[in-house]
């Protein structure tokens, strides 16, 4: 049996294959995409809507001669939003077969950039180049170019001449001047041409940046005046993203402080991009989050970004609630929570061999909550509410609003069910606007919810 939240999906999806996309449910939360595993998100605005383009981490396939341990990226796709919520999968844009200079048994097409210039959109990506007379290979750095952000992308028959290094990222300054920016081992700038597929001046290393421990994927930005160069750099035993503030897109820089901490699961990567949307600032980065055991497979992930009135930068603390408001109508996933009660409540996938699936909350105390914040109950009061749970011996559950111990909204109580059921309550009428919700176990035994749903 097909469920109704399964039919929409379908219906949704081919409504967008239609269009020229494959619709992904709701995902304000983190990981935004939920189909694949994505990295290093170059966050781009295009014609009012955000586009973001990954990296496409795979698993190494079989019988190509491939390390098992490392990155594995054939291809790129492109996603895009209107609203940080709902995203598009406009499909595979370019693959390691198209360019002709790339080697395309090397799996290298790791993090790109996408920049508009005069109604062209310039991809960039780096590549293994295809082994010179002398055998050698070399890390190119390549650029397709495209009419729409979704494509077609055609590639350039060379890589950019004087280019060696991965992690392209491109800046035009308010004068039309483009930049291109690179990394291998230093961080690299140059001018670039009009015609955004040549160098117009040498390659310069940015000097006054960390000299120890490694420095990747630059993403420059520029906020009243103050030009933001931010990287990935290993200050410690993994990334972390920092900053170094100047004047000019090409410096003097001065490094200015941390935008994100190591990650505390010890992910070896994160790499990332700074957005304004509709006056608001966001930071997109990457986590393993569906691959556990191996974080070459990686996945992105939106978190809101603050300045303090000098200009700096606010620490990031990295969220599984991401952004967004979260229509009270669907499926609101409470393991990617606001906040958990420090005892009794834990976050597992639904399935560990099919990560894919998401994951359930665990409430296995009484008194134990989770709070999921920003719920939009729109205009119209909600009657309603269903709860897919397992719960093995039945449990009594508070819904209440703002914090756990704020106005109770509903007092549930769950029949025991040996699998897992749509549990579907009348509840007196909720409130109109937006609120934290928050789910409490008044009961002894364990009870496992995937999601709960308002209705009117
Ligand atoms: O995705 C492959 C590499 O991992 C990127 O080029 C780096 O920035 C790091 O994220």
């Amino acid at each position: 049996m097909i469920s109704n939240s399964k039919l929409l999906f379908v219906c949704l999806s081919l409504l967008a294959s239609i269009s020229g996309g494959l619709f992904i449910p709701l995902a304000a939360q983190n990981p935004i995409i939920r189909n694949q595993f994505t990295a290093d998100p170059s966050a781009r605005v295009f014609n009012g809507k955000i586009y973001v383009f990954p990296s496409h981490d795979i698993r190494a396939p079989e019988g190509k001669n491939l390390r098992k341990d490392w990155f594995c990226m054939e291809d790129y796709h492109v996603f895009s939003s209107k609203n940080l919520i709902d995203w598009t999968d406009h499909g595979v844009i370019l693959s390691q077969y198209d360019p002709p200079w790339v080697d395309s048994t090397s799996y290298s097409m790791w993090a790109p950039d996408c920049i508009e210039r005069n109604g062209k959109y310039y991809f960039y990506f780096p590549a293994h180049t295809k082994a010179d007379e002398n055998g050698r290979r070399s890390l190119g750095i390549g650029v397709a170019v495209a009419d729409k952000p979704e494509g077609p992308y055609l590639p350039q028959a060379e890589p950019i001449k004087g280019v060696h290094g991965i992690d392209p990222n491109v800046f035009i300054d308010k004068d039309g001047q483009a930049y291109l920016y690179w990394s291998q081992q230093h961080i690299y700038v140059a001018k670039l041409k009009e015609n955004m597929l040549e160098l117009d001046s040498e390659p310069y290393i940015i000097p006054n940046l960390p000299e120890k421990g490694l420095k990747e994927g630059p993403w420059l930005f520029e906020r009243e005046g103050i030009y933001y160069l931010t990287f990935p750099h290993v200050e410690n035993k993994t990334e972390r993203l920092e900053y170094a503030i100047g004047k000019h897109p090409m410096g003097p820089f001065t490094m200015t402080g941390v935008i994100m901490d190591e990650s505390p699961t010890a992910c070896w990567t994160n790499h990332h991009s700074i957005l304004e949307y509709r006056g608001r600032w966001y930071l997109f980065y990457h986590h393993n989050d569906y691959s556990p055991d191996f974080d070459k497979n990686r996945s992105i992930r939106i978190d809101s970004l603050f300045f303090n009135e000098d200009g700096t930068i606010q620490k990031v603390q990295p969220s599984l609630r991401g952004v967004g408001l979260t229509p009270a109508n669907t499926e609101i996933q409470l393991d990617r929570y606001s906040a958990l009660s420090p005892d009794g409540a834990e976050i597992a996938y639904i399935d560990k061999n099919r990560p894919f699936e998401g994951w359930k909350t665990i409430l296995n105390k009484p008194g134990a909550w989770v709070q999921y914040n920003a719920v939009d109950f729109g205009n119209k009061k909600k009657k309603r509410v269903q709860i897919r749970a397992l719960a093995p011996q039945g449990s009594i559950l508070e819904l209440r609003l703002n914090h756990p111990g704020g106005p109770l909204l509903a007092g549930l109580t769950l029949p025991a069910g040996s699998d897992w059921e749509n549990y579907d309550f009348k509840i007196k009428k909720t409130g109109r606007g937006i609120d934290n919700l928050i789910v409490l176990l008044r009961s002894e035994s364990e009870l496992e919810i995937d999601w709960l749903q308002f209705q009117p």
